[in-house]
């Protein structure tokens, strides 16, 4: 228990951890399991394009997400590019801005607009209240974003796609296993995209998928990630390579059967980051809703600065010299990065929760590597920071 500012890093003593306790750590399924796949890959000398453990891997991801499409791909930019292509999206797209800035490079790669959307303050994901305002002639799609496992509201997205004639898709990178509604992520929209990084709740070393109910779509993504080729010698379509290798599968795979072991212990440490931060005043975990599935991969604290009396980053700051390297996902929103920031000097004007919230987040460490007892210590240096925080340096105060 720390009961001074002296106790703390930032003031010069050891950090608490002597190893970082990063954000996004790589969940490890059983090494012997994967080993023994890789070796099985490399004797029979088939690495790459249409390989069995890429085959089993969109299967068991279409059977566990109950879509009757699933193709892997390399990465998962890749899968959205290629995704937005396959839909035709052209000219405008709506989205929030309060992503990874991959889903708007995405749409800007191929000379496509996305259009920033402000998001709803409680689930973080694109505000359907807000979409219709932005809608012009121009404007051919949504693509929502399931943030941190949040699920969009899928029934009002899909609405305003049906009243406007726009197609909607998804950008599902943080929501395997997650559920709307009580139905999977997966085959909402006119599809759905994951991502398979190694930082993502089910890894692939790096990897993505389009997930679709729509055979002709899902036909022509598999072109399209392979060339455009139907067939030896035979090229029907403009295509680029977004194959996933199969070392990359044998992963997924491996990462796959450990799924639920990997929830149990990021429910844990979620349960016991909110029972710990519960008493900590300006600070609140963002809650998971119990009623739906979810993988609970993102550990996100949302920070009070008035009431916690210290900055966001001030406390980030106290956290990194303790070897706690949290992260301020999705800082400073889309809308602020290049070259939309050049392009749309004015869209943080209509983002005013987009602002808010990334002025606001913390996402802290968890998965299997974390347990209760590091995340006893994480919330002991986050209690005394705030507790303290008027004897922290002036510039640090919030
Ligand atoms: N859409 C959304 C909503 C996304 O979040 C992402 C990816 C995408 C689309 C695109 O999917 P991919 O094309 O990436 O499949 C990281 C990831 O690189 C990125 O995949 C992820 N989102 C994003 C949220 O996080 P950075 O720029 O923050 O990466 P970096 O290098 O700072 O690493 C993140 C943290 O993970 C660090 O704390 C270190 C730790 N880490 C990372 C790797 C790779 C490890 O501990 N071990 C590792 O092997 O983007």
């Amino acid at each position: 228990m720390r009961d001074s500012i002296e106790e703390l890093a930032i003031a010069g003593a050891q950090p608490a951890f002597s190893k970082p306790l990063h954000v996004g750590r790589p969940n490890i399924g059983d090494r012997h399991k994967l080993m023994e796949r890789i070796n099985d890959l490399l004797d029979r000398r088939w690495l790459s394009n249409a390989g069995i453990y890429v085959t089993e891997f969109e299967e068991k991801l279409a059977d566990l997400l109950g879509v009757e499409h699933c193709i892997a791909m390399c990465n998962g930019t890749v899968a959205l590019e290629i995704a937005i292509r396959a839909s035709a999206l052209e000219g405008e797209v709506i989205i929030p801005s309060f992503t990874f800035i991959a889903t708007a490079h995405a749409l800007q790669w191929q000379q496509i607009k996305p259009v920033f959307c402000d998001v709803d303050p409680v689930s973080c994901t694109i505000d359907p209240e807000r979409i219709e305002a932005l809608i012009t002639p121009e404007t051919s799609g949504i693509i929502g974003v399931h943030l941190w496992g949040r699920p969009c509201d899928t029934d009002a997205l899909q609405a305003i796609a049906d009243k406007h004639k726009l197609k909607l898709l998804y950008d599902a990178s943080h929501a395997l296993g997650v559920t709307s509604g009580g139905r999977k992520i997966g085959s909402f929209g006119e599809a759905e995209v994951f991502s398979f990084h190694a930082t993502k709740f089910i890894n692939s070393f790096e990897g993505g998928a389009v997930t679709t109910n729509d055979k002709a779509l899902a036909d022509r993504v598999r072109l399209m990630k392979n060339f455009g080729f139907s067939g030896y010698d035979n090229v029907v379509y403009l295509g680029t390579n977004g194959k996933m290798p199969e070392v990359s599968a044998a992963m997924g795979l491996t990462s796959l059967e450990s799924m639920n072991e990997f929830i149990q212990a990021n429910r844990a440490n979620y349960l016991a980051y909110e029972a710990g931060v519960k008493s900590i005043r300006g600070l609140n975990i963002l809650p998971y809703h119990e009623n739906e599935a979810t993988n609970y991969q993102y550990l996100v604290m949302l920070l009070e600065e008035e009431v916690a009396g210290v900055n966001r980053d001030a406390l980030i700051d106290v956290l990194h010299k303790e070897n706690i390297m949290a992260r301020r996902y999705f800082y400073p929103g889309c809308h602020r990065m290049e070259p939309y920031r050049s392009q749309q000097p004015d869209a943080g004007l209509l983002l005013p929760e987009t602002e808010k919230l990334a002025a606001q987040t913390i996402v802290l460490p968890t998965g299997t590597e974390i347990n209760s007892e590091i995340v006893q210590e994480i919330v002991d240096i986050l209690r005394c920071a705030i507790e303290h925080s008027a004897q922290l340096p002036a510039h640090m105060v919030g």
